[in-house]
């Protein structure tokens, strides 16, 4: 869902500088600045764009990550490259695209397989902020990238009690279970009503979207189906003290407090609001079940959508069911809530040690979560609920100014030369650019676009997304790929529920908005060096000929334009000589001719509108042809 409500602190930018934790004098604010920064890196998992009320959310307040964002900077147009764990969390650490880093999934992210040339061979912002920059790095909660990569880590614990590595797959969610919960927590008999946790395996109330509603755990065991964690749906049993959440907080306050005296770079990476979504009753009491928004887009049926199926979105009906998908939102809401408190403490403890004003701290999510959203759960979609994410930085003392909103398109490729920049800790070149210059206001390159991908084996879906001026473009990656190709307009559908591709008979009115993005990422596609690039180049999404208009934005050099309301045709040949211009239809009928030469602006009456031309003007020179369409 998208809610609008503008907070106040926006409506102008670059307010000024805000004093974190007091008055701090001058040859303070040198002294603290003249040591190495240290990074804060908080993540959750799985939490969308607008699961924070300084994003417009009504319902769900978060103080605390409001007031990080106040402090700092907060990119409204942030979107993560893969909208899955493992892609996504390999492109934060490295700075590198899906395709180049090559973990395209989640099972090579579990794999632990050894660092080969094709598979995550750069290095990630810890590994060179520890060689490079003499840092001391620790990492809290989920790793989700292959073992090999975690080796900066001086974490005290390196081993699980299982003997294995503690940044193996589910490796330190093994150990808070069997070194922490158990003593504080343990196993109990389940009462009337409970089942047991896959995640945690402590008993929690189930409610009426949990797959095993009505069961009881004897049933659930003998059914013989394996119930995945988003299956989970209810109350967890587990003390507010001791949840997971609570647990990673601690474990990054007690770092904090251990490691406050040297250079450090911690990262705190809860779990939730991923599923199992089971926040405890505090929590889920905040969010009474009954006053939760229903999704705009809940019963869209999804006919001209690439999506159609899913995420399994047609074997879930419970997901589009407006009465029962009140209780998800609730349970994340209540999740996202018990995050927010804890990021305050954390952030309390960094003022109370003095180390806010020397500590750069980002927030921010691997993906989102649709919510119901198209009557689906989950993520992996490019859709906004799934692929749009938080992202806040704040670093004072002179660094970032306070107040500040960036709203160019920005990726978490980004993050690793951002990280570096601000460090001041050269690394290996990486895909993404720092976004000093984007929160300073003086880049005005980046961030007119973002590119994100899916890349899992299969050709079955869209396999890039590009969004620009709120266009935002579906297009899978070969030519032949039976995928339906997808064109929304943000500004006037913000659920994007009209597809203005695919089986649109219209859809040829969009050729031009589609060849720009088109053109634009196949230049992105070149630019990465892409395997892709031919498959997505040669696409015909429009039925329009591509070859063409792909060249005319590359090769820019004439210009057309329709005259509003009229049949003319402006030509500008910006300052070259043009012996005369030649104009089909789309059939390749001939129906204008002329030899008359010109320099600069030319204006046509076109015998024929309203419709889809083809320009090319004569002359000794190389010029593409152009497409352009009259209304
Ligand atoms: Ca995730």
């Amino acid at each position: 869902m998208h809610l609008h409500l503008k907070p106040d602190f926006y409506k102008g930018l670059h307010l000024g500088f805000i004093a974190i934790g007091g008055f701090l004098l001058n040859n303070d604010i040198q002294a603290q600045t003249q040591k190495k920064p240290n990074l804060l890196f908080i993540m959750t998992d799985q939490q969308r764009f607008d699961a924070l009320s300084l994003a417009g959310n009504t319902i769900l307040k978060t103080p605390n990550l409001d007031r990080l964002a106040k402090q700092g900077v907060w990119f409204k147009n942030a979107y993560t490259q893969c909208a899955v764990s493992g892609p996504a969390r390999a492109s934060i650490l490295t700075g590198c695209i899906v395709e180049n880093h090559g973990i395209i999934n989640n099972g090579l992210a579990d794999s632990g397989t050894p660092q080969s040339p094709s598979f995550m061979p750069q290095k990630t912002f810890d590994q060179v902020l520890t060689d490079d920059g003499g840092y001391h790095c620790e990492y809290y909660g989920k790793w989700h990238c292959p073992e090999f990569a975690a080796s900066c880590y001086q974490n005290e614990v390196k081993y699980a009690t299982s003997g294995r590595y503690i940044f193996a797959s589910n490796s330190d969610v093994r150990f808070y279970k069997d070194n922490y919960l158990n003593q504080v927590f343990p196993k109990a008999a389940l009462n009337v009503g409970e089942l047991y946790d896959t995640y945690s395996e402590r008993p929690y109330i189930p409610n009426i979207l949990d797959k095993r509603y009505g069961m009881t755990q004897t049933q659930a065991d003998n059914s013989g189906i394996a119930y995945a964690q988003p299956d989970l749906h209810g109350t967890i049993s587990i003390p507010d003290e001791h949840s997971l959440t609570a647990y990673r907080a601690k474990q990054t306050i007690e770092a904090l407090e251990r490691l406050k005296n040297t250079t450090f770079s911690i990262t705190c990476s809860f779990h939730f609001p991923h599923a199992p979504m089971l926040p405890s009753k505090y929590y889920s009491d905040m969010f009474p079940v009954n006053n939760m928004p229903v999704p705009f887009s809940i019963n869209d049926p999804m006919a001209n959508s690439p999506y159609l199926n899913s995420n399994s979105r047609t074997k879930n009906p419970e997901y589009s069911d407006a009465q029962k998908i009140k209780y998800l939102i609730s349970d994340y809401y209540g999740l996202v809530k018990e995050i927010d408190d804890w990021v305050g403490k954390i952030l309390d403890k960094l003022d109370e040690l003095g180390l806010s004003e020397n500590t750069m701290v980002i927030f921010t999510s691997d993906h989102g979560e649709m919510l119901g959203a198209h009557g689906m759960r989950e993520k992996n979609v490019f859709l906004e609920e799934s692929a749009h994410v938080p992202l806040i930085i704040r670093f004072p003392g002179g660094h970032i100014k306070s107040e500040t909103m960036v709203d160019g398109y920005v990726s978490n490729i980004d993050l690793y030369n951002t990280i570096l920049d601000y460090c001041g800790v050269a690394g290996p070149a990486s895909d993404g650019k720092s976004l000093r210059g984007l929160i300073d206001g003086t880049d005005s390159t980046h961030g007119k676009y973002v590119v994100t991908e899916w890349l899992s084996g299969t050709d079955k879906v869209p396999g890039y997304m590009i969004l620009k001026d709120s266009w935002k473009m579906f297009i899978p990656y070969t030519a032949t790929s039976t995928v339906v190709d997808a064109l929304y307009n943000l500004k006037d559908d913000p659920y994007e529920m009209t597809n203005l591709l695919g089986s649109n008979p219209n859809k040829k009115q969009y050729s031009e908005k589609v060849n720009e993005l088109h053109t634009d990422l196949v230049t992105w596609l070149k630019n990465h060096k892409s395997t892709n690039y031919d498959g997505v180049r040669t696409r015909n999404l429009t039925g329009i000929p591509l070859s063409a208009v792909s060249a005319f934005v590359l090769k820019n050099q004439f210009r057309i334009y329709p005259n509003p309301a009229s049949s003319q045709l402006t030509i500008d040949s910006q300052n070259m000589k043009i012996d005369g211009v030649d104009i089909f239809n789309l059939t390749g009928r001939s129906i204008y001719s002329d030899n008359q030469s010109f320099t600069g602006i030319k204006i046509i009456d076109l015998p024929e509108h309203p419709g889809v031309y083809i320009i090319k003007p004569k002359s000794g020179l190389q010029f593409s042809a152009q497409k352009i369409w009259i209304e």
